[in-house]
This record gives structure tokens, sequence and C-alpha cells, in this order.
């Protein structure tokens, strides 16, 4: 899916602002058809932001259901013979849009985006004309069950000795707020009706030589021509398509999507690296349309214990991160977005993982551009229960569950494709890979990923022993959570060095593949210290990430340290989260903690 970009021929209208909203406490909104007029009682909200923090009563912040959004759109005259548009960066978790009281489509997963084609015949059904004002309507729900990722459950309380008549509550099985809303922006654009509709780029390093594989996707009565042009950050021509022009069709126009696929081969190329974000530009252009795809070259590849890329060595630097900010939640907020980056730069990470979710596109984005690394997760968190329940059976995971992964695979993989950013998916954090179900389970969905991208590596996030996990053999780079001093033998740094070791090495003599430890870290609360150190304070979260890099150190096979995690954030309430999790480096308004020194020191050093 391209993202949506301004052009001689083509125009994006940005319709973030402030929206109506009105949350539906009494879930009467489909049986009133809230979607038909304007809503009543309804209160300001900002878009894109989740709405959780931006009011003052809890029982809003809190709600579990539906929400609405509304506002009016308007669709030019000059956009009569263009097709029309309308994009969602994201909303979390479940949408269902309507055009004047008509419903034109719906969507699940809170992580992706999405669009639906707003046909003459949508925009006029209500005896409308086409051009001019429209009554838009997004009904957002946050409810999570078993079948969507992340997973949660409707808990419902029957004793009513204990709870009211009635009582359900959400239960979430992950790490963070549930924050809800419409998270990214929303965008109306017209492109001509004869348009670009995919670009598949695909890049191969041979020594100073690069293969560039494309595929051009054409649709809605594909033209005749088609011109395709490399060009360098620069502008200047690097390489033209085959004598100027492909012909991709007869004399006749036809409905059907034609793709054209072709190879570009650069001598010297100046390669994307890490730290270095160098990005050409795939300009495609037919009769109608024009379309301008970043993109950068350079390979990855696993070999052995190592992690290349474009041939050499890497070793992961960084954090496990999140969206997630004061007042905006999980709102896309590009500010703290370049602030992040540069304070990555600063503390001297090369890497981030997306964890647990894919994050907005304008950030992935921004790590092209500045060369930042990227593991990019789906939101396939919470598949696992700590009680020992069964998960992939029955009722709870399941081939509802299957399917929802798979669709938020080929999603994320519209997405991000093209980005050099992305050396590798990882398919699920923390999923219950002990039980044998996981297996068939795990099969589908790393298979489908390799089948969607063969050029990257596939990974998944552990937290289940060596010993007992039953998937990692069909991955690339064995990525491991770990917890020692902290959830285990909490407080005893003179443990971690002897129980990390011996654990990495299992997991390295069972599979012989590298290692990145995806997660270890210590809550602390900024500004609290303590000689000797305590849990909880600055020095304690200095003195244990040090246990963990002694470990990192000695062993080669480890090609990857991401500390968890970047900032705090926000979560559910919860008996050891005083105010959200405080394993950040930073704090949540980002300043530094006594570790992000340390850590600079060690990261910049090697
Ligand atoms: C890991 C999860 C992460 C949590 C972290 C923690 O992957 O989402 O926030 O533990 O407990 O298991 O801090």
């Amino acid at each position: 899916m391209l993202y949506p970009v301004d052009n001689e021929l083509r125009d994006v209208r940005n319709l973030n602002g402030t929206w109506d909203f009105r949350v539906d406490f009494d879930n009467l909104g489909f049986d009133e058809r809230w979607y038909d007029t304007r809503l009543s009682d309804a209160m300001p909200m900002a878009v894109p932001a989740s709405y959780n923090d931006l009011v003052t009563d809890e029982k809003i912040r809190d709600h579990v259901g539906w929400v609405w959004y509304q506002r009016s759109i308007i669709v030019p005259y000059s956009w009569e013979d263009k097709r029309i548009v309308l994009r969602f960066g994201s909303v979390t978790h479940h949408a269902k849009v309507y055009i004047d009281g008509v419903m034109i489509g719906s969507h699940k997963g809170g992580f992706l985006p999405f669009e639906f084609e707003l046909t003459r015949e949508m925009l006029t059904a209500n005896g409308k004309e086409m051009c001019g004002e429209h009554l838009l309507t997004v009904a957002v729900s946050n409810i999570l069950d078993w079948t969507c990722l992340p997973c949660g459950e409707i808990v419902s309380e029957s004793d009513t000795t204990r709870y009211p008549h009635g009582y359900r509550y959400q239960e979430t099985f992950f790490d963070f707020y549930n924050y809800s809303g419409i998270h990214r922006p929303v965008k109306l654009y017209a492109t001509p009706k004869s348009y670009i509709k995919d670009i598949i780029i695909k890049t191969e390093l041979n020594g100073n030589k690069a293969r560039i594989n494309y595929e051009v996707v054409l649709s809605g009565g594909a033209p005749k021509k088609l011109e395709v042009v490399v060009k360098d950050k620069d502008n200047h021509i690097v390489i033209v398509s085959n004598s100027e022009k492909i012909v991709v069709g007869g004399n006749e126009m036809y409905n059907e999507e034609v793709v054209v696929k072709g190879i570009f081969n650069v001598d010297n190329p100046i390669l994307w690296e890490p730290g270095r974000g160098y990005l050409y530009k795939f300009c495609v252009k037919t009769e109608e349309d024009r379309y301008i795809e970043e993109f950068g070259i350079r390979s990855v590849q696993v070999v052995g214990d190592m992690f290349l890329i474009n041939g050499k060595p890497f070793y992961f630097k960084g954090f496990g991160k999140h969206e997630d900010s004061d007042v905006n939640g999980k709102g896309l907020n590009e500010a703290l977005n370049i602030k992040d980056f540069n304070l990555l730069k600063w503390i001297g990470a090369n890497s981030i993982r997306t964890s647990h979710y894919p994050y907005a596109e304008e950030l992935m984005q921004l790590a092209d551009r500045e060369g930042l690394v990227v593991i990019d997760e789906v939101p396939a968190v919470g598949m696992a229960f700590w009680d020992g329940q069964k998960v992939f059976d029955g009722s709870r995971v399941n081939k509802e569950t299957l399917s929802h992964h798979i669709q938020c695979l080929e999603e994320v993989y519209g997405r991000d494709k093209n980005h050099p950013c992305v050396v590798m998916w990882s398919v699920a954090n923390e999923a219950a890979t002990y039980e044998p179900q996981s297996v068939p389970y795990f099969t589908k969905v790393i298979d489908k990923m390799r089948e969607l991208d063969n050029t990257r590596p596939v990974t998944m996030v552990h937290t289940s022993p060596a010993d007992t996990d039953k998937v990692s053999q069909m991955l690339d780079v064995v990525c491991v959570n770990r917890y020692y001093g902290w959830y285990t033998d909490h407080s005893h740094l003179d443990v971690i060095g002897l129980q990390l070791e011996k654990e990495m090495i299992t997991w390295h003599d069972k599979y012989k593949k590298p290692i990145i430890m995806t997660e270890y870290g210590a809550e602390t609360i900024g500004g609290l210290h303590k000689v000797p150190s305590v849990t909880f304070s600055e020095e304690f979260q200095c003195e244990f990430l040090e246990e963990y890099h002694k470990v990192f150190d000695r062993l080669d096979f480890v090609i990857g340290e991401h500390v968890w995690a970047f900032a705090d954030f926000a979560t559910k309430q919860g008996l050891n989260r005083i105010d959200g999790n405080k394993k950040g480096i930073f704090t949540r308004n980002r300043q530094p903690k006594m570790a992000a020194f340390k850590l600079k020191e060690r990261w910049n050093a090697m």
C-alpha cells in the first residue's frame, strides 16, 4: 500500500484536527443510527490522538466498547473524475466507517493502515451531489478478545455477592495501556482513475554492483506506457527503464491490474547503511499518473552467527520502545519522534524493535532517512497465559486468531516492504512456544512471512526457556527477553552473570543461531538514588545492566542488546506498576536516568 502523496497529478487533504466525539456508554449507536446525522451531545476530540488521557472523566478514559468520531469532509469539484480514497493510518482496534449514513467499510487491527475508495455511487447514495460536503462518521471499538492481536478477553463476573449484576471488564495480556482512538493521520486523497497502485522494490548486492528488482502494479484501466527512472538523492538520473518506455498493454484499455516487472543494475551504488540513510528515488510515470518511492540499496543476511548488513557484521545496540507519551497516548507525535531519534543518536543506539506493534509510517520514514535499523514487530503479544493454561487450542488462540495474524503480516509487509530500515520481521512477542499447538500455528505464520518476503530474516521474541521452546528452528535469529535479578532472584545482581550465560549457551547449543537479547531491564524511579544501591534506584539500574553486558561481551553469538525500555510508559493499573512501567532509560518526558550516561559511554565506544 503506497503512502498518500501530493504531486502534479495527486492531491492529499489532511483530515487531522478537532472532530466531534461521543462515547457509546449504553451501546446504542448502531441501533439509533448515530451515523445518519450529526452526533448529539458531542464533545471535541483531537485526531490523531488516544482519547483516554484527553479527558477528565475516568468513565471515558477506561471505557470499554464503542466510541464515535465525526466530521464533515469536502470533495472538491476538481476531483469529479478522480479516484477518491479515504485512508486511516491506524484506528485502535476496530473501525466501521460511514459516509452520509452508509457504511463503506470496516477494519480490524489497531496498528496498521487501511483505506476505502469513495466511489461516485457511495458519495451520491443519499441523493447528494458527488462534489461538496459529506458526513464522515467512524465508530471505534477498543474491545480485545482472543481472535485479535493483541489478545485480550472480556471477563464477566457472575458472583453477585461480590460484584454488581452484569459486571464485565476488559482483561489484557500485555504490559501497555490499551490506548484507544484514531491514532494516526486520516487523509482524503485523489489519484487519476488509471493509477499506480503499488511498487515493490527489492535490492541485492554483489560486490560493488547492485541489482534492483522491481514490480509496478497498475490499476484502473492501466495505461499503455510506463516509464521508470531511478534518481539519486540530489535528483540526478541514475538509470532509466529500457529504451525509455515499456509498453504494458495493447491498444485496448483494460480494467484488470497489470504488474510490470523489471531489473536495474547499478554499479558502485551509495549504500543505505546503519547511521547513514542514503535514499534513492524510484520515479514511476505513466501517461496519467506519477509516484516517487524512496528506497535504499542494501543487503541483509544471516550467515552462521552473524547478522550482515551490506556484508558487514552488525551488532544491534538500542531499545525496545513504545509509541507512548503524556497527553497524546499512542497518537502520532511527530515532535516526540524527532526528540527520540535525537536521543537515540546521542546515546549511540543504532536500532530499535517496534515492540509490540508496527509503529507509524511517519516514524519508519524517519528511520529510513536517519539510518536507524528496525526490527518490525506485528501486534502478536499476549499469546500466553502465565498460569499454564493451554493457549493455542479451543476457544483461545485459534483459527480466527491465525487468520487475523496472517492479515497483520500481509498488511505490515504491504506497508513496510520498501523501507530499507526494516532488516527483520518479528512475528510475535513472548508467545507460549512451549505448547505443542504453537508449532502448527507458528509454522503457518512463519511460512506466510517468508512467502511474502524472501529478502529479510524472520524472528520471534521469546520468554519461554530454550529447553521448552518448540519453534525456533524455523527462525533465522533467536530473540530472548530475560529479567534475571528482577522478576526472578529479585535484587540479586550476583546471580545474573551465571544464569544468563548458562541460558544463552543453551539457546545457542540447541539452535546454532545468533541471539539478540531483545529485553533486559529493571524498574527505576527517575531521581531515586541509593548508596549502596537498592532496587528501583538509578544506581541499581546501572549495576543491573552492567551484569548483562559482561555476559554479552563474552559470547560471540550474541549479536545485539536492546534494553527494555527506551522510556517509561503507561500500563494498566497493577500492583507492580506505579504510574506505569518504569524500566525506561529515559523518563516518560524523555529526560535521562543515570544509566543513559553509562549506555552512552558503552555504545559510543563499541
Ligand atoms: C516483557 C514484555 C514487555 C514488558 C516487560 C516488563 O515483553 O512488554 O513490559 O516484560 O515486564 O515480558 O517490563
